[in-house]
């Protein structure tokens, strides 16, 4: 018979309480009824009520080990439209995450594919050609290990991130010629649906540009978010979804106050927030986790600094460390 490691976990730490409890039970009731009458017991016995602290302390360090041994998996999906810079800001986000240690997170990426595809497109980036567009039945799952927390408690986590073309949201039609297949039926959303996290990357270009098309990306972006809270709470889907989504604002560095200031200022932000009002509503109201991030990939719009290899990427790791719950 096969327990599942949350059964486990839970027989484990009910048999820690019940010997701390049993065992603290014991000794009250042979040495009194409170603990300041330690004093008049003798050296032996006040060892051994301490012994029995300790071997708590090791049980429950064990136990959190062993349930840390297997890496918990962690699918997060980044959704956005073609253009607005999903590609070039996994690749950022590889490289500073794989250059330290930032907030106690130790990040590596995992296969050979990963790590041939981030060294490629680093190639492209640093000689100064931005890379090509993802096109619909062309996408990447970029793999890696990560390590979050203290020394202690830390959790292990294989991390797989989707980039996907955005053209999938672009689109006028919600029947995909391309893949033969409903917008409903294709990978890309069966993939959205079954993530852990969901990242939704808009630049800030086309967020001022004014351009219509923002208003039916909203309704499809709103329209997903419903099928996935029905398809997640099946019981009551007026629930609020527990699946954490960040909202994220890329390109930020078309803005100078942004890039002076690494945010946007007050005015910015409630303009972003206008013009996004239905999107952001949404998920303020249906969402248990949801937070806006303003990001830059590359921390400058002038693709020389490219060939000078001076890229400077602004926040990007934030919203990777917010869903692992390091924010
Ligand atoms: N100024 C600025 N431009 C950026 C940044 N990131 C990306 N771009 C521009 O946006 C373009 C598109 O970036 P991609 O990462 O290919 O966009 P994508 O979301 O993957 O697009 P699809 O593959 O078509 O879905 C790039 O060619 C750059 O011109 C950034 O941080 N700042
Ligand atoms: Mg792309």
């Amino acid at each position: 018979m096969k327990f599942s490691r949350k059964f486990l976990f839970f027989v484990l730490m009910t048999l820690v309480l019940l010997t701390f409890i049993i065992t603290i039970s014991v000794f009250v009731s042979n040495y009194g009824n409170t603990l300041l009458e330690l004093k008049n017991t003798n050296l032996w016995e006040a060892l051994l009520f301490l012994l029995s602290i300790g071997s708590l302390i090791f049980g429950f360090f064990n136990i959190f080990e062993l349930s840390n041994r297997h890496p918990q998996s962690l699918t997060l999906a980044l959704i956005g439209p073609s253009g607005s810079g999903k590609t070039v800001y996994l690749t950022m986000l590889y490289k500073e995450l794989e250059a330290g240690n930032l907030k106690g997170l130790m990040f590596s990426s995992y296969g050979v594919d990963t790590t041939k595809k981030v060294a490629e497109l680093l190639n492209l980036l640093a000689s100064g050609f931005f890379p090509p567009r993802t096109y619909i039945g062309d996408h990447f799952l970029y793999q890696a290990v990560a390590k979050y927390g203290t020394k202690i408690f830390s959790r292990r986590y294989r991390v797989q991130i989707a980039d996907y073309a955005g053209e999938y949201l672009n689109l006028d039609d919600q029947y995909i010629e391309q893949e033969n297949k409903w917008f409903q039926d294709t990978d890309f959303f069966k993939y959205v649906i079954s993530s852990d996290s969901i990242l939704i990357m808009i630049d800030y270009p086309r967020l001022i540009s004014g351009t219509n098309a923002l208003a039916k990306l909203q309704n499809i972006l709103v329209a997903s978010l419903t099928s996935l809270i029905e398809t997640k709470n099946t019981v009551d889907p007026s629930l609020p979804l527990s699946t954490p989504v960040g909202i994220v604002i890329s390109q930020m560095d078309m803005d100078p106050i942004f890039r002076e200031d690494h945010t946007p200022n007050a005015e910015t932000q409630m303009e972003i927030r206008k013009i996004l009002d239905r999107l952001i509503t949404f998920c303020e109201i249906r969402c248990k986790h949801f937070r806006i991030f303003y990001v830059s990939s590359i921390g400058s719009p002038i693709l020389q600094q490219w060939i000078d290899k001076k890229a400077h990427p602004i926040n990007i790791t934030d919203p990777i460390l917010w869903i692992l719950g390091a924010g």
